[in-house]
């Protein structure tokens, strides 16, 4: 007997491999049992009388359902904002150029190393809170304005706490590797070295990283330090995923894949001719067209070659204070269609099952098919395009998380 069953629905299950676009199953039906999904197909096939079948029915009056949403990509936990870089930036001055100053990220690392766990967390929330009012089921939170095995622990267990705080499922990334602290100024290779021998082990053993990140870049580190990192998150059994080729081609995706990486995200400097080697380590590529509207770059990623070689495009966020304050993954969806030309199917897999491919957990949650996680969103919407078609306006009708609405 299952817990639920939905009927009357339009779903969009986004299984790998369903023949229909979005995997659309236009007269729907769901069971839930135990907060997973128990059976999800045409209403005509279901296996009996549905008062026989689950505890509670439920008519959905042929809204549209969908795999909760994932934003595989966030910096969401951090200590103060960068309003004032924002404006001196439409005052001339430029992204890199605020990094190099001082300001950019090593501002919010002063704000991060300043404020308490309870604060960071406390700031967290509403922003969270936004992202979970379109539907948002499961968020990765990377470190990386701590900079030291104190700070960076305590973001870590700042983002884990959201997921006492609210019904969501975080996983967790140490991104110690995102820029040089104050105090390792020209001596980046210390740092790498103190992120290898004394952050990651201390993350690893409190449990507190699901995966290692790194920043390729010329303001952050090159392949030869990323390595560095990755060879010891590999020792330690730990995944890895890279910002690579945001700002620059440093070859920081050929890298990731070298290592087997679950992402490489950004990818507007890629080089097309790359994208064969991230297909073939399985490495998903996530888009973030946030942080591409916000800095106005004009470089686009090579999404046909992305494409082309059946790589997995998700889509995120990049919530961050810096080059994408932005808390809508419905938003994201419709820059990656607008911007990157995606489909707004490409962009709804992007937010779901490519998303959860992003974090390797795509045997758990993405879709829409039995035995994994009841997450879903329900939707005011009579077909799944709908989502990524309006600018500012929440369809979302219910949320439900491993099984509860
Ligand atoms: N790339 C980004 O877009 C964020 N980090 C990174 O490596 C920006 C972080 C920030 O500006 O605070
Ligand atoms: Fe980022």
């Amino acid at each position: 007997m299952w817990d639920l069953l939905a009927t009357n629905a339009a779903l969009a299950t986004m299984a790998r491999g369903a023949g229909a676009p979005y995997g659309l199953i236009a007269q729907g039906a769901l069971g839930i049992a135990d907060g997973r999904i128990a059976w999800a197909g045409a209403e005509a096939d279901l296996p009996g009388a549905p008062q026989s079948l689950a505890k509670e029915t439920r008519d959905l009056d042929g809204a549209l359902v969908t795999p909760g949403l994932i934003d595989c990509h966030t910096h969401l936990i951090y200590g103060g904002m960068r309003a004032q870089e924002f404006e001196a930036r439409l005052l001339g001055r430029s992204y890199e150029e605020i990094a190099r100053a001082g300001g950019g990220i090593l501002s919010t690392v002063q704000a991060t190393r300043a404020a308490s766990e309870d604060a960071l967390v406390e700031a967290a929330l509403p922003r969270l809170d936004a992202l979970i009012a379109e539907g948002l089921a499961t968020i990765e939170i990377k470190s990386g304005y701590g900079l030291d095995v104190e700070n960076e622990l305590k973001m870590l267990r700042a983002a884990r706490r959201l997921a006492v705080e609210r019904n969501i499922r975080v996983t967790t990334t140490l991104l110690a590797a995102h820029a040089l602290p104050p105090e390792y100024q020209s001596r980046a290779d210390d740092y790498i070295a103190l992120v290898c021998d004394e952050i990651m082990p201390a993350a690893h053993q409190e449990g507190l990283a699901d995966a290692v990140d790194g920043f390729c870049e010329g303001i952050g580190f090159s392949p030869a330090q990323i390595e560095r990192v990755f060879e010891k998150a590999a020792s330690l059994g730990l995944k890895v995923k890279l910002h690579a080729e945001q700002l620059s081609d440093l070859g920081g995706a050929r890298l990731a894949a070298r290592h087997g990486a679950l992402s490489a995200d950004h990818l507007e400097y890629l080089d097309p001719q790359d994208a064969p080697a991230l297909a073939a380590a399985g490495t998903a590529a996530v888009l973030l067209p946030g942080a591409f509207y916000y800095l106005r770059e004009t470089k686009l990623p090579p999404v046909d070659a992305l494409r082309a070689n059946n790589v997995a495009i998700a889509l995120a966020t990049d919530s961050n204070p810096g080059s994408s304050p932005m808390t809508s993954l419905l938003l994201a969806m419709n820059m990656g269609c607008t911007l990157f030309r995606l489909t707004p199917q490409e962009a709804l897999a992007g937010v779901t099952i490519n998303a959860a491919k992003a974090l390797g957990l795509d045997g758990e949650i993405g879709s829409v098919e039995p035995g994994k996680r009841a997450d879903l969103c329900v939707w005011r919407a009579a077909h799944p395009c709908e989502l990524s078609y309006t600018i500012g306006y929440n369809p979302l009708k219910k949320r439900i998380f491993d099984g509860i609405i």
